[in-house]
């Protein structure tokens, strides 16, 4: 299926580091389409909610106040296996585990620091782009690179 869609978010180191166009470019370029885009500082609680999973964490109070210090820019992207290829795109989420040539291999050094997010799951991806956006922000269109990235 090609219409498989993933949460990725653009953490607010990424965006104060001008990372947004280079991200994108990762995600286009490798034949992705955009479905949804917004930047957007989040509410402490949104926060928590989207982390909810990793709230008994000793690093939980560190990451709400990270991903709180500025904004963020939220993304659906779509495509064939984009959840698994998604999270390869982004790396490992220790940046200094992370390959050369992915994101955060690339951009990245600290764990606190990893620079983007990425939907670890086809279920949390449907959580996420709930949580994230109203089912009216998600566009369908065909892209014009389509047929020529898929057979
Ligand atoms: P990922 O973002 O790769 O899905 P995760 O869901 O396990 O990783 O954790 C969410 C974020 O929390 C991660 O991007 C950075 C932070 N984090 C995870 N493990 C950490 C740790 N051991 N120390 C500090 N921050 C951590
Ligand atoms: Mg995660």
């Amino acid at each position: 299926m090609s219409d498989e869609q993933t949460f990725i978010a653009i953490k607010p180191d990424g965006v104060q580091r001008g990372l947004i166009g280079p991200i994108i470019s990762r995600f286009e370029t490798r034949g992705y389409k955009l479905a949804a885009i917004k930047l957007i500082s989040p509410s402490k609680e949104h926060l928590e909610k989207h982390y909810e999973d990793l709230s008994s964490k000793p690093f939980f109070p560190g990451l709400i106040k990270y991903m709180s210090s500025g904004p963020i820019c939220a993304m659906v992207w779509e495509g064939r296996d984009a959840v698994k290829t998604g999270r390869a795109l982004l790396g490992a989420t220790n940046p200094l585990a992370s390959a050369p040539g992915t994101i955060r291999g690339d951009y990245a050094i600290d764990i606190g620091r990893n620079i983007c997010h990425g939907s670890d799951s086809i279920e949390n991806a449907k959580k996420e782009i709930a949580l994230w956006f109203k089912e009216g922000d998600i566009v369908e269109w065909k892209s014009a690179h389509h047929d020529w990235i898929y057979e």
